[in-house]
């Protein structure tokens, strides 16, 4: 016979678990700031993300994005979440190298030759190291997204051999591995905020710049653009941070559902992003720009001419950062 005070005891408990699940989840919104606007796949996957923390946390815990750099840029806006004045971003990794150089290892020409290899090196043991770096600079990597693989777009010329780089003004991301790189190629490379590339296009204050299709559509780049030359020069991953100052105010089931969803919409947004990446040639083709590929003995001259920038880089990207990805990429390449 169960005594009164036992069942008045697991009625209590009871009431507690209830109560803490639902105590689990304070009612708020975080907010996250994009550099592109929200047709970009990046939407696709903050939607996805968005429903999947509504869903778990009975509609208490939003994600409000904003769009076209109105919170900032990559930089900007990740210094919001470094301060806690922001609570998430979505930005390429290129930019906070100067917070965290081992990133740069990413910036790196030729470094991936695929999304699968890009996948398994940032879904595993190897993009775990990388994102462990991010809580001491004040953020919470939650997954990685993609940007993708970038190529070159310019005003002047279609670039068809290594020479053609010679004297276009190529805008590049702030970020010295890229400055270095374009440099190296032959062009005159100048380093530039995201939100200010279209305006700079259109003036001719630079000539060119190199971007994922879908960002070269999303900002339409198109309209100020002549020539795309499909590079596939570098791959860019895209962070999803948290502001760690807001990140420690979460009960352990909030931070857990946030990391559950941002792979949920990590799912999403790269599935949308490759989508609309395989038509992107045809999309801006028909928008009117040249597109051209380079042959294959010229694309080998200047990955020859690139190959200075692992050494040169090396050092600041630091060894560990640099052997763990081209361990992972020789054991994913089978040699
Ligand atoms: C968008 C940027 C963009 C990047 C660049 O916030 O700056 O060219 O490719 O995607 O992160």
């Amino acid at each position: 016979m169960t005594s009164r005070k036992t069942l008045a005891a697991v009625a209590a408990v009871a009431a507690i678990a209830a109560g803490g699940a639902q105590a689990q989840f304070q009612e708020r919104t975080f907010r996250v700031s994009n550099g592109v606007s929200k047709e970009h796949p990046m939407g696709n996957g903050l939607a996805k993300m968005g429903a999947c923390t509504l869903q778990k946390s009975g509609n208490k815990m939003k994600i409000q994005p904003y769009w076209d750099g109105s919170l900032g840029n990559d930089l900007t806006a990740t210094q919001q979440v470094r301060t806690g004045s922001l609570e998430m971003v979505l930005t390429s990794t290129a930019p906070l190298t100067s917070i965290i150089p081992a990133l740069g290892v990413f910036d790196l020409p030729f470094l991936f030759n695929n999304e699968k290899e890009a996948d398994q090196v940032l879904d595993g043991k190897v993009g775990e190291w990388f994102s462990a770096k991010l809580p001491a600079v004040g953020a919470v990597n939650l997954a990685w997204w993609e940007n993708g693989f970038r190529h070159t777009t310019n005003s002047k010329r279609p670039i068809t051999r290594l020479e053609d780089f010679d004297g276009v003004k190529m805008r590049v991301m702030q970020n010295n591995i890229f400055l270095d790189t374009f440099k190296t190629l032959g062009s005159n490379a100048v380093p530039m905020a995201f939100s200010e590339v279209y305006s700079a296009l259109e003036t001719k204050t630079v000539d060119g710049q190199e971007n994922p299709f879908n960002n070269i559509e999303n900002m339409k780049f198109y309209e100020v653009q002549k020539y795309l030359t499909l590079t596939k020069h570098a791959y860019s991953p895209t962070l999803v941070l948290f502001s760690k100052k807001t990140w420690d105010t979460l009960s352990p089931q909030e931070q857990a559902t946030l990391k559950e969803c941002a792979v949920v919409g990590r799912e999403e947004q790269r599935r949308v992003n490759r989508e609309q990446a395989d038509k992107s040639v045809a999309n801006l083709r028909s928008k009117g720009m040249q597109v051209n590929e380079i042959a294959p003995a010229e694309m080998q001259r200047i990955r020859e001419k690139s190959k200075v920038i692992y050494e040169r880089h090396g050092k600041a990207i630091g060894e560990e950062a640099m052997n763990l990805v081209f361990d992972d990429l020789k054991r994913i390449r089978g040699q």
